[in-house]
């Protein structure tokens, strides 16, 4: 058991932070990394659950609860039970009978040394127990459903050693019409057959290309095999299955049984000797696809290439940015992780075929710092699927066969607000205006350019509001369960209300570059007139109400025992600029007494205990948990994004540290998530459950990287491209003496150096008080902090001087979050 008060570290990361490394399968049980492929997605636990994807072309899994699953979307906090789908290998030691697992279920013994060692490009563990070194590594190629493993074992006890080795891969209920699974030596492995249950006959031809096998092919011909689950475990259970008791697997075929995929080795090895056995586990539609997949990867060579070319893959996703700053963590995370998740959802899409409209224009907004003309793809294919009255549809379909589904079912009211706010960041990092000028045919509504259809989606926005100047909520606006505020049609949102008017006045930015003059009035004057009427209608003395509900009640205001305050709307009124400079203030005080946790700020709070019939499913959430009053990453990176807009640094770099696990012990115990990605949320209800605020959800699909690799590229390194050129207007926290950083941008690369000027410095010529920030291109002073035209090829070297930090700032967020960390530290 490791402690968590215990000094040693938990985790450590290799030296250019491209490798994050976790050393005990207990600290933190539900830490898991992701990989991904065109094709499909898997997340792995460290102590070696499972949970697999593969799109078909709608995600489907290959390897199966015990029970009959429920099909859904991915699940923040996904819980883990001894049956779940995993990847195991059991070792015996034939001389003594002792057994273990890697990577740690299911027999969970305690190695002498654990390593769950994750890479941007691989998955793997080096365990040793009972004098044996066992290295698992899972790896994907780029383009084809099917999981690449590697397995070495190494002799270090010094003696010879007879051993037995069994990769356990279990199948699960795979099918209550059909299933089964024997053992295959024509293809050279175990091959689980089903065919996926349907009742209509609609559904049969659906159905009938389906990858309805699950393989377990072998690189080694095996001594022995086992294909029916109830067999290998017995009555042992799956920590001491009755099958490995035995000198050899029984070699049994399941028949309408539930299957599993178990082969055993009995290995000899002197001291110091290794082998090696790989493995591929995927899904297929038949014989022919199964020796395929065998023939292309099934090898040392056929391995090795994958991996090339999956690195190569990746390296697409790289970003435009590689940081060097005084905080290694921070480095580490924005060089490697943080592009990474947004290359992730903008090259997948999360893998679904229905992204919901605003993720969709989110993560593409993501992509204009990763490769541009992705984004302004999807920019396109959203705007054919833009209805004849200019609203946008829930979700996009990405292919013809595509339906939407899940929430995509219910109508919600922000979508378009996100087209402006994808434009603004898609045009500032690409200077491409002319896709303003691209014909869009749209069903229904003819063709017409971007520039058009964005001002019909405009117009739509400004036409749905209410006698007061309100945008009507619906069923939901970016908060998906607040689905009953408005669902008899007069409840208004006052994030959406805030959200319209920023989103109309970078529509009328744009449509002053564009020169059109007209359009550029109407949509600032309609902005002028929201952020009044929000300002008339949802103050509330010292921050923005949420929204009004059907019935004309005012919630998120002083009143409110649960639900008094939420960020959104404080965030959006301070881009909007519905918020005055007493205002800003006054929100921003209320924002940190009631919603500051260690671990970000929450969404709400007090979170919902019950039921409130008119604001909707987001109060039936668990208080703490997703929407209810979290620490919802999403909305946190607005927030700081809008801290970064108005100027309160500090105050920004202080949150955005705090989405980043780590680095002391007691907040990666609690967070109980690698700081290999952003998840979705953090538990909030800091005040009412405050032992369980901090837990991750692991769910790494969330508008949250988006957003705060944006705020780092233009907000923080204030490297932010502007009409033909790069501004330069950093925000760096004042205690900060340095940074550097190379920025690429429109194929021109930036190396920046960034110095704090010491007190005095300057003094004399330019005032105390001087704030400014003194840019030098190779060498030479620049007027304005603006580079104006950027030379494509050019490698620019930049010294950016700022202004010297006053005298007595400290670094907000080391010293406000220890000590409620350590208040919130938890033994495990
Ligand atoms: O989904 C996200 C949505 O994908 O919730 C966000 C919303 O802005 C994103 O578009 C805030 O509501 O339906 C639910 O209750 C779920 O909680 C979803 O709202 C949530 C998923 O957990 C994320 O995958």
């Amino acid at each position: 058991m490791i402690n968590a008060t215990d000094n040693a570290a938990v985790l450590t990361s290799s030296e250019d932070g491209a490798r994050c490394e976790l050393a005990s399968p207990t600290a933190m049980p539900a830490a898991s990394a992701f990989l991904w492929n065109r094709r499909m997605l898997v997340q792995v636990n460290c102590r070696g659950f499972v949970v697999a994807r593969h799109m078909q072309p709608e995600p489907a899994a290959y390897a199966h609860a015990p029970n009959l699953e429920a099909k859904t979307f991915m699940q923040p906090e996904q819980p883990f039970y001894a049956h779940h789908p995993g990847r195991f290998l059991y070792v015996k030691d034939e001389d003594t009978g002792e057994l273990f697992s890697a990577p740690y279920e299911p027999v969970r013994a305690s190695a002498e040394q654990f390593c769950f060692s994750v890479g941007s490009g691989d998955i793997s563990w080096r365990i040793h127990n009972a004098g044996l070194e066992v290295c698992l590594t899972l790896r994907l190629p780029v383009d084809d459903s099917v999981e690449l493993w590697e397995c070495t074992l190494r002799n270090y006890s010094g003696r010879p050693r007879r051993i037995s080795v069994y990769p356990y891969f279990p199948v699960g209920y795979m099918s209550w019409m059909n299933q089964s699974g024997e053992y295959r030596a024509d293809l050279g492995g175990i091959v689980c057959s089903s065919i996926t249950p349907y009742q209509k006959v609609d559904d049969y031809f659906k159905n009938r290309h389906f990858k309805d096998k699950t393989f377990l092919l072998h690189e080694t011909t095996p001594d022995a095999w086992e294909s029916v689950q109830s067999t290998f475990e017995g009555e042992g259970g799956l920590h001491n299955p009755d099958a490995v008791r035995q000198p050899l697997l029984g070699g049994g075929e399941a028949r309408y049984q539930v299957p599993a995929a178990a082969l055993q080795y009995r290995v000899k090895l002197a001291p110091d000797e290794k082998r090696t056995l790989r493995f591929i586990f995927g899904p297929a539609r038949d014989d022919k696809e199964i020796l395929a997949l065998r023939k292309r990867y099934l090898s040392i060579t056929g391995f090795a290439a994958a991996a090339a070319q999956y690195q190569g893959y990746l390296a697409q996703g790289r970003g435009c940015l590689q940081i060097e700053t005084p905080d290694r963590e921070l480095d580490q995370f924005a060089n490697h992780w943080l592009p990474r998740q947004v290359f992730y959802h903008g090259d997948v899409n999360r893998l679904t075929t229905d992204p919901q409209t605003r993720n969709y224009l989110q993560d593409q907004l993501g992509m204009a710092y990763i490769r541009p003309k992705t984004a302004r793809a999807a920019l396109l294919r959203t705007l054919s699927q833009q209805k004849p009255d200019g609203s946008l549809p829930d979700g996009i379909l990405l292919s013809a066969e595509a339906e939407l589904k899940y929430i995509n079912q219910v109508p919600h009211t922000d979508h378009c607000v996100w087209l402006p706010i994808f434009l603004h960041a898609y045009l500032n990092e690409t200077g491409d205006y002319a896709l303003l000028d691209e014909r869009v045919g749209a069903d229904g509504n003819g063709e017409c350019s971007v520039f058009e259809r964005v001002n019909s989606a405009m117009d739509w926005l400004a036409g749905a509001r209410d006698q007061r100047g309100l945008s009507y909520i619906g069923q939901g606006d970016w908060c998906d369960p607040m689905n009953m505020v408005g669902y008899r049609g007069r409840g208004v949102s006052g994030w959406l209300s805030l959200a319209t008017a920023y989103a109309l006045q970078l529509w009328a930015h744009i449509c002053a570059q564009q020169k059109q003059v007209a359009a550029e009035e109407k949509y600032a004057r309609i902005a002028t007139e929201i952020n009044s009427a929000v300002n008339r209608h949802l103050w509330d003395g010292e921050w923005f109400a949420r929204g009004i509900t059907d019935e004309g009640r005012i919630f998120g205001i002083r009143e409110d025992r649960e639900g008094r305050i939420f960020l959104n709307p404080q965030s959006w009124a301070l881009l909007s600029g519905a918020a005055d400079v007493t205002q800003h203030e006054s929100l921003l005080s209320a924002v940190e007494q009631q919603l500051a946790t260690p671990y970000g700020p929450m969404m709400l709070a007090p979170a919902y205990t019950a039921m409130r019939e008119d604001v909707g499913r987001v109060t039936q959430k668990h208080p703490g948990s997703a929407e209810n009053g979290s620490v919802y990453n999403h909305a946190a990176a607005f927030y700081i994004y809008s801290l970064y807009a108005v100027g309160e640094s500090d105050r920004a770099w202080h949150l955005l540290r705090q989405m980043i696990p780590g680095p002391d012990r007691a907040d990666l115990v609690q967070r109980g998530q690698l700081p290999v990605f952003a998840p979705n949320y953090y538990r909030g209800a800091w005040h009412q459950y405050p032992e369980h605020a901090g837990r991750s959800s692991q769910l790494f699909n969330t508008g949250t990287a988006a957003w705060i690799y944006r705020c780092l590229v233009e907000a923080l390194f204030g490297l932010k491209g502007e009409g033909q050129g790069l501004r330069i207007a950093p925000q760096l926290p004042s205690h900060w003496r340095q940074a550097r950083v190379e920025r690429r941008f429109r194929d021109a690369l930036f190396e920046v150096q960034f110095e704090r000027r010491q007190i005095g410095e300057g003094e004399r010529s330019e005032g105390k008080n001087d704030k400014s920030v003194r840019v030098y291109v190779d060498g030479e002073h620049l007027a304005e902090p603006l580079i104006s035209p950027v030379q494509a090829g050019r490698h620019y070297r930049l010294r950016v001087l700022l202004p010297p930090a006053a005298a007595h700032t400290t670094n907000p967020a080391k010293n406000s979050t220890t000590k409620s960390k350590q208040q919130n530290a938890q033994t495990v």
